[in-house]
């Protein structure tokens, strides 16, 4: 017997749209190391840590960096995303977002954010969010990045709810191979072509829809 008691949200690209502001700065450090990033490399950077992800990047421009290098660029990038972060306003929540969490209130399904990124707390804040969240995973006492469900494991225990009695809800493939794997329902925020593992596939929050999710789950 499935209940459904809580819902766990990734931030970039669910909540607000930080994903192609990642893109952009690592688009601009790569173009300053001779590497031009496709389009497409940022579904693969999606969920990923800031090292991961610049680790990826250097792989792809056969760059060979020591390790103070990397240190450099990757807090070049954090720069270079903060300048952009530091716009954001609550008109940068996307659509149905608050919807979505006031109607999970209403029920009485607990809310927590389960973001890989070290900015996520700044972005809530501009997004005036905090006070919807029961729980905030803090990305550093996290050891393995996505796909590994570590993240969402943790999210489920601070709040004490089992795994199978939550939902998480992600827009990066490797989140949602770690959602899937903790036993969480999983719910895509994106193209079903590329989040086609995801239980159930919307293009935002405005398409979420709670008997839908509580049918489809199994959740009683
Ligand atoms: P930072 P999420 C992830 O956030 C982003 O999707 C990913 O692109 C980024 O590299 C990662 O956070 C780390 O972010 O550099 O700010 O610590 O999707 O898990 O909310
Ligand atoms: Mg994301």
């Amino acid at each position: 017997m499935r209940v459904l008691e809580a819902a766990i949200f990734d931030l970039d690209g669910v909540i607000t749209d930080t994903s192609s502001m990642h893109f952009k700065a690592w688009e601009e450090l790569a173009k300053e190391i001779g590497i031009k990033l496709p389009k497409e490399f940022n579904e693969k950077l999606k969920g990923i840590s800031r090292m991961k992800s610049l680790d990826l990047i250097l792989q792809f421009g056969k760059c060979k960096c020591s390790d103070l290098e990397i240190s450099m660029l990757a807090d070049k990038k954090n720069n270079y995303y903060l300048n952009y972060v530091k716009a954001i306003t609550d008109a940068n929540l996307l659509p149905g977002v608050l919807e979505c969490f006031n109607l999970l209130k209403e029920k009485d399904i607990k809310i927590v954010l389960a973001s890989a990124s070290s900015n996520a707390n700044l972005v809530m804040k501009l997004l005036n969010i905090e006070n919807y969240f029961d729980f905030i995973v803090n990305p550093k006492e996290i050891k393995e990045g996505k796909p590994d469900s570590e993240i969402f494991i943790r999210a489920a225990e601070g709040i004490g709810i089992k795994p199978c009695n939550c939902i998480g809800i992600e827009d990066s493939v490797a989140g949602i191979i770690a959602i899937n794997s903790c036993g969480m329902f999983s719910i895509g925020i994106g193209k079903k072509e590329v989040l086609y593992m995801a239980n159930i596939c919307i293009k935002d929050l405005k398409e979420f829809n709670l008997e839908e999710i509580q049918a489809m789950g199994g959740f009683i």
